[in-house]
């Protein structure tokens, strides 16, 4: 497996986990880890031997934000001109699940990247927050939308607006997360709840993501249509016949993927 500077790559069986490995600066995103990750996430897309990845960060910080030293002296042309952090388009690309594990400050970009994962699982110890107004800035990799379709107008607009962080127990209680647990046990219960993922037909995974993903693309009839046409076109994979012959046997299914 490639060696990264800013991310540790571990393999448990079919679940891939990710650590953003920056601790000098709380795991701040700058473009290096971008194409670190990139990277990684589109071996993990290629690899059918992969079925589920967990991004977690450190028990401190799952990401700070965007890295502010990188940016402080860019200009709007260097910026515009560079179309700077574009690529984290590439990696909300990824068709295959994946969790964001987080503990600590998950702060601007922090929140974002976390916001892009499939859900997110707190640790008791989470904050979230999009301070990016007290730099003379905004969220600036989907922030402003991901959250507002999270959380709400009302909650959307007091944090950016304010910049203040959002504990695990009201990040739950607002959408945001699917789960809260332990800071001690994060790390075991993402990598618990994607073995389940892992375990599942990896066709019907992809498609249960994408309908739910249309969701927020799509008015409600667009969506409806488009679930039932997935799950039609589910009929026509072998893990279909697989799964509903083994409910009938009462065994486990084999699943093979196609
Ligand atoms: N960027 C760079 N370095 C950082 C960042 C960051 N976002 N956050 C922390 N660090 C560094 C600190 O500078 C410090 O380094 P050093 O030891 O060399 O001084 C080290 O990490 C430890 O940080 P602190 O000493 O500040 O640790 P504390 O425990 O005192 O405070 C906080 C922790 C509260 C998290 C604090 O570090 C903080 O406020 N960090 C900044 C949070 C922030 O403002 N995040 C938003 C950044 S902007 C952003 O994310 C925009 C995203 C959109 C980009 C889209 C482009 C298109």
């Amino acid at each position: 497996m490639a060696d990264y500077e800013t991310l540790l790559i571990e393999r448990h069986d079919a679940v891939t986990l990710v650590r953003l490995n920056r601790p000098q600066a709380l795991n701040a995103l700058n473009s290096r880890v971008l194409g670190e990750l990139i990277e990684v996430m589109a071996a993990y897309d290629a690899d059918p031997a992969q079925r589920c990845l967990v991004l977690t960060g450190s028990e401190k910080a799952f990401a700070a934000g965007a890295d502010i030293k990188e940016m402080s002296s860019q200009s709007f042309a260097d910026m515009y001109g560079s179309n700077f952090f574009a690529g984290w388009e590439k990696v909300t690309a990824t068709r295959k699940p994946w969790i964001a594990a987080v503990a600590g400050y998950a702060l601007g970009g922090g929140c974002e990247v976390a916001m892009m994962a499939d859900f997110i699982i707190a640790a008791d110890t989470a904050k979230f927050g999009q301070p990016e107004i007290k730099l003379g800035v905004s969220p600036g990799m989907g922030g402003s939308q991901r959250l507002t379709r999270a959380i709400g107008k009302a909650k959307a607009m007091e944090m950016c607006l304010t910049g203040r962080m959002m504990d695990a127990g009201e990040a739950e209680r607002s959408g945001l997360v699917a789960r809260v647990v332990p800071a001690a046990d994060l790390v075991d219960e993402a990598l618990k709840t994607a073995k389940t993922i892992a375990d599942m037909p990896p066709l019907a995974a992809i498609a249960n993501k994408e309908m739910i993903n249309a969701a927020f693309e799509t008015g409600l009839a667009q969506g409806i249509l488009f679930e039932r046409r997935l799950f039609h076109g589910l009929f026509g994979t072998e893990d279909q016949s697989e799964g509903m012959a083994a409910f009938v046997e009462k065994r486990p299914g084999a699943w093979k993927g196609r």
